[in-house]
């Protein structure tokens, strides 16, 4: 074939810091004159992140309802389709898997460089570390708010990756970023290490380079498959859409802060840990997103819509959360916490598009390892629900 589509995926936990990431190469991509196209992921429709790329002018394509690993032929599909929606085929297509998955070496990787060849050219796998959950995983201390399954998935992550990416280093002192390299070089040893801020570009450079060089051999590490499935059941999922009607005028990127901090306090007060809690505003042509990455952590607006909803105008939220608790019970902090940021405003507000779950046992399409003993995995009953 002659245009073969340079695959770049970058991976990491919930809240890593994926879709930033994945903004600022696919800018870095096109300075270099190459065209780009973006595949998002998620158990459900209703990502904020399509919403997010979108509003940054890129081409996305959604799979939704399973993870890729699950999902192998949609993916594929939904690549084929970016490729036939613009005059050319992208040269680089950035593909973001959802953040409770793992194994994604011998379940998307390696069955695209060894079946897909011809079409697709697969990068290095980077996977980004998330600071705050890793090192206490990692290091084994504890205290992250997730189950030690939940954790067995993030260290997993790590362990597949051709490349580890240090992100946030813009909000870290230098000897905590020293201390945490130390860490991985300890506990995940061999693997290149880019120190990096998705927020504000520093090591870039680096991360180009290492996506621009050979893919590695593949490393798929033992991965027990019951508790990786028993890890993702333990976190409860969140997508919905708020339709909001204002009564006086009220600023857009306030609402998102105030919603997502209600969540935030609200959470804590029932001990459920945050993974990320996110919404993005709609209103007049311009959207914000406001986020929240951890319990401990402060409420960001990673992107202003700088728009105030006039009296009697609308405005729409798309809300997704991922936390460490039930769904039933997320969705009635949901609830509560939208009515009453909405209600502080004299607003009016319909929730509507919802859906809550756990995520269900990965089942993946094609699993490549050099491992020949058997995993967890040929014992999954047939037709048991995926991922
Ligand atoms: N300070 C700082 N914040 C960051 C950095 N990278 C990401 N963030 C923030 O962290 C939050 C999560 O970033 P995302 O890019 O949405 O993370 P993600 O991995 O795509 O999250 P999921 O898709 O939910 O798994 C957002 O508020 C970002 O603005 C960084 O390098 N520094
Ligand atoms: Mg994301």
């Amino acid at each position: 074939m002659s245009h073969r589509i340079r695959y770049v995926m970058v991976g990491g936990f919930l809240g890593a810091g994926k879709t930033t990431t994945l903004g600022r190469l696919a800018a870095r991509y096109r300075e270099r004159g190459q065209t780009v196209g973006v595949v998002t992921n998620d158990q459900a429709e209703g990502l904020v992140d399509t919403a997010t790329l979108r509003g940054q002018g890129l081409e996305v394509g959604e799979v939704a309802g399973a993870c890729f690993c699950c999902q192998f032929d949609n993916l594929v599909g939904t690549v084929r389709a970016l490729a036939e929606r613009g005059a050319a085929p992208p040269d680089v297509i950035l593909a973001e898997p959802v953040g409770s998955c793992t194994d994604l070496v011998a379940t998307v990787i390696r069955p695209l460089r060894e079946l897909f060849a011809a079409e697709f050219d697969v990068a290095p796998y980077a996977v980004i570390l998330k600071p705050g959950h890793a090192s206490k995983v990692l290091s084994s201390e504890g205290g992250t708010g997730f189950s030690p399954k939940a954790e067995y998935i993030l260290r997993k992550q790590l362990e597949e990756a051709d490349a580890v990416l240090i992100n946030r280093v813009d909000e870290l002192p230098a000897d905590e970023v020293q201390a945490l390299e130390e860490l991985v070089r300890r506990e995940i040893p061999g693997k290149p290490i880019v120190r990096m801020s998705a927020k504000t570009g520093a090591g870039f450079d680096r991360l180009m380079e290492v996506l621009d060089g050979e893919a590695g051999a593949g490393v798929t590490p033992e991965l027990d498959y019951d508790v990786y499935a028993e890890g993702e059941a333990e976190l409860a999922w969140y997508n919905g859409t708020a339709d909001v009607a204002a009564a006086d005028a009220f600023g857009l990127d306030a609402l998102l802060t105030d919603v997502i901090g209600r969540m935030k306090e609200a959470l804590a007060e029932q001990n459920d840990e945050a993974a990320h809690l996110k919404a993005v505003g709609v209103a007049d042509g311009g959207f914000g997103v406001a986020n929240l990455t951890s319990g401990d952590g402060p409420v960001t607006l990673s992107a202003a819509s700088d728009r105030t909803v006039p009296a009697g105008g609308a405005a729409e939220l798309i809300l997704n959360a991922r936390v460490a608790g039930d769904p039933e019970r997320l969705t009635a902090l949901v609830h509560a916490t939208v009515q009453a940021a909405c209600e502080a405003l004299g607003a009016g507000v319909t929730l509507r598009d919802e859906r809550a779950f756990r995520p269900g046992r990965p089942v993946p399409t094609h699993r490549m390892t050099d491992d020949p003993t058997p995993t967890a995995l040929a014992s999954t009953p047939a037709g048991a629900a995926s991922a």
